[in-house]
């Protein structure tokens, strides 16, 4: 009998040698201690035992048993061990390696000056007003004194939906709307997308023009020159000096062009300004009486001030683009360039 007790624990230390993973483990359990397991089975012999050893035998297989689970727990402690170090070793970090950056989104250069455009206008008082993109003959045109034989209303310089729907070649539909429903005082920005059939290396079909216009008594040529020199100030360096030139729009008399003193040679000469010195950077005037009566505005109490400026070419200038179609094909190693953070 004691030979049969040697022979399960015997064959328990050996299965146990062979074992290599908790799972292993535990169906040697189910093997030796479970229900019909070697050592449970050993006390269903106990029948065949005389009686007056039988609580000797009892008390020999639960001491059996014990020695079996006690050998279970020690292997167990074993292979939780190098269980636990073959995970330490496989899910080894090392903190000194560099981290994954998270790439982070920028303004688009053009929302960039954007923005700096209406915050400086904002600063001296101005209100901003968007209007819309589709617009009328008359909008667009007529109410702007800009006559039926005019170029920029040609088919090849504006895109039409029917004969009188187009879609704005200016801003300027959107200050007419505000003469038309608001009682000057008026000092207004309109900025937005504008549509003219034109495409190369400085124009594009679709841009973004920010027009400004102040309608109330006494409003002067000085006063446009006062604010587009503040403008300028805050647009460009400190020290840029503005030239105003004699133009001509048929919404505007006198009309002029602003030239600022080039951003890159401070008006010695460079290729940004052709060796000139100076730098177009938009179109402006005395709003035309015309356009002031044709709105509902007496041109003997009032008058007005009016500007447009291209977005694209205040940008262009400022930041050095040789070609605006660089800002509308999103090359992500074009736009890192404007990340400020
Ligand atoms: C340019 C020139 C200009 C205006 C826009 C304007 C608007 C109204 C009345 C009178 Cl409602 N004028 N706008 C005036 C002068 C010039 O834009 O070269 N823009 C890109």
């Amino acid at each position: 009998m004691q030979e049969q007790f040697n022979n399960v624990k015997q064959s328990a230390i050996i299965d146990l040698e062979n074992v290599s993973s908790m799972r292993e483990i535990n169906d040697l359990k189910v093997k030796y201690v479970g229900k019909s397991g070697l050592v449970t089975s050993l006390l269903r012999t106990m029948k065949d035992i005389a009686p007056e050893m039988r609580s000797t035998f009892g008390k020999m297989v639960n001491d059996l048993k014990e020695e079996v689970l006690s050998l279970f727990a020690q292997k167990e402690t074993l292979l939780k061990e190098k269980e636990l170090k073959e995970r330490f070793e496989r899910e080894k970090i090392d903190v000194t390696l560099p981290g994954k950056s998270q790439t982070i989104g920028s303004l688009h250069p053009l929302n960039i000056v954007k923005n700096k455009i209406l915050n400086a206008f904002c600063g001296m008082g101005f209100e901003i007003f968007e209007g819309p993109e589709i617009d009328t003959d008359y909008y667009c045109f007529q109410a702007l004194n800009i006559p039926k034989d005019h170029p920029a209303r040609d088919m090849q310089d504006t895109f039409y939906f029917t004969e009188n729907i187009l879609l704005r070649p200016h801003t300027s539909p959107g200050q007419v709307r505000t003469m038309e429903n608001k009682k000057p005082p008026i000092k207004i920005l309109s900025p937005g997308k504008v549509y003219r059939a034109d495409d190369d290396a400085s124009h594009s079909p679709m841009f973004h023009q920010i027009e400004g216009l102040v309608v109330d008594k006494g409003v002067s040529l000085c006063d446009l020159k006062g604010l587009l020199d503040e403008f300028v100030k805050i647009m460009f360096d400190d020290d840029t000096k503005t030239r105003f030139r004699p133009s001509f729009f048929p919404f505007t008399e006198p009309s002029v062009e602003v030239d600022v003193t080039c951003c890159k040679c401070h008006g010695k000469g460079c290729s940004l300004c052709k060796g000139t010195g100076w730098i177009e950077i938009l179109g402006a005037g005395i709003v035309n009486k015309n356009v002031l009566e044709m709105s509902g505005i007496d041109s003997n109490e009032y008058s007005g001030l009016a500007f447009g400026l291209g977005v694209e070419r205040i940008t262009m200038i400022k930041y050095g683009i040789s070609d605006i179609r660089t800002l509308f094909e999103n090359n992500v190693k074009f736009l890192k360039q404007f990340n400020r953070r």
